[in-house]
């Protein structure tokens, strides 16, 4: 088993390597984006997002997997949430879910960053490319899978966007899922017209074991706001916890950055 815990050696992120190999690998996750080293790419147009402004049919199942809370939102959908344009390739990627990442302290939590300024929160929407049958086969082939990463800026006032789910984080926290009351528009969680704001993308890896190099990344300049009291409910998630242990606290689950190598860092003219 794996962890996020840097002083055990059983399962902390130096051990993983062990537990899978690709973890040790030359084009891992996550990175800081150093502003001065990105290159503009003019073939990195618009996103076109596909039911991210509309409300979709439910519900939405929301996990707590002992490593991250995790929003289901491909579930029995007849017509999926995908996006493409934002110099993917085509046609076409489908969101099956999306997460948080999240630490103790302000200020940590984040697994990327803009020139070193890690925030509060990151959430990443995951999705495969429509060409493969499942998520597994996806991460098993070079631009599998595209992840986008906000990152969420921590400020005194809530966001109502991040709401439903803050409010479902209280059913989620032994093992297991637990519906959200409503869906909304996921568009609502993406910094301003995402459509159009400033991204860059660079070619990685996932940040949890197998860490299969497999995902185009895109990470957003610009951060969406969450509220200081909604971080803290995510803070007090418990771990997956077997009933009666009591349950350490599901925080400080962000990677620590890996070496950037011979990568290139692309930015979107936008
Ligand atoms: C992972 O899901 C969840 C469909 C599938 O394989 C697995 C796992 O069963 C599920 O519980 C855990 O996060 O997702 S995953 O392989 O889809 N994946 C999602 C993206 C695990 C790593 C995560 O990587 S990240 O780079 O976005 N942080
Ligand atoms: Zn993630």
């Amino acid at each position: 088993a794996w962890c996020y815990d840097s002083q055990d050696p059983k399962c902390g992120p130096t051990h993983w390597k062990e537990l899978a190999p690709a973890c040790g690998g030359p084009t891992q996750s996550p990175i800081n984006i150093d502003l001065r080293l990105v290159q503009r790419n003019s073939t990195l147009g618009p996103f076109i997002f596909r039911g991210y402004n509309s409300v979709p049919p439910g519900p939405w199942t929301l996990e707590n997997d002992g490593h991250t809370v995790l929003l289901h939102v491909d579930a029995g959908l007849q017509d999926h949430l995908e996006i493409r344009g934002g110099g993917l390739p085509s046609p076409a990627y489908r969101l099956l879910q999306l997460h948080f990442h999240w630490g103790a302290w302000r200020h940590t939590g984040s697994e990327h960053s803009l020139n070193g300024q890690r925030h509060s929160m990151e959430m990443h929407l995951v999705h495969m490319n429509i060409k493969y049958q499942s998520m597994a086969e996806a991460r098993s082939h070079a631009n599998g899978i595209a992840v986008l990463a906000v990152l969420l800026e921590e400020q005194d006032l809530e966001n109502p966007n991040f709401s439903t789910i803050v409010a479902s984080l209280t059913n989620v926290s032994l093992p297991g899922v637990s519906n959200l009351t409503s869906t909304f528009p996921l568009a609502s969680l993406l910094p301003g017209t995402s459509g159009l704001s400033r991204y860059y993308r660079y070619m990685g890896s996932l940040t949890t074991p197998g860490c299969e190099p497999s995902v185009l990344w895109t990470v957003f300049e610009n951060t969406v706001p969450i509220g200081r009291s909604q971080v803290a409910q995510f803070q007090t998630v418990p771990q997956t916890q077997l009933p009666g242990l009591h349950p350490r606290p599901l925080t400080d689950n962000f990677r620590p950055q890996q070496p950037l190598g011979g990568r290139r860092i692309w930015a979107s003219p936008g």
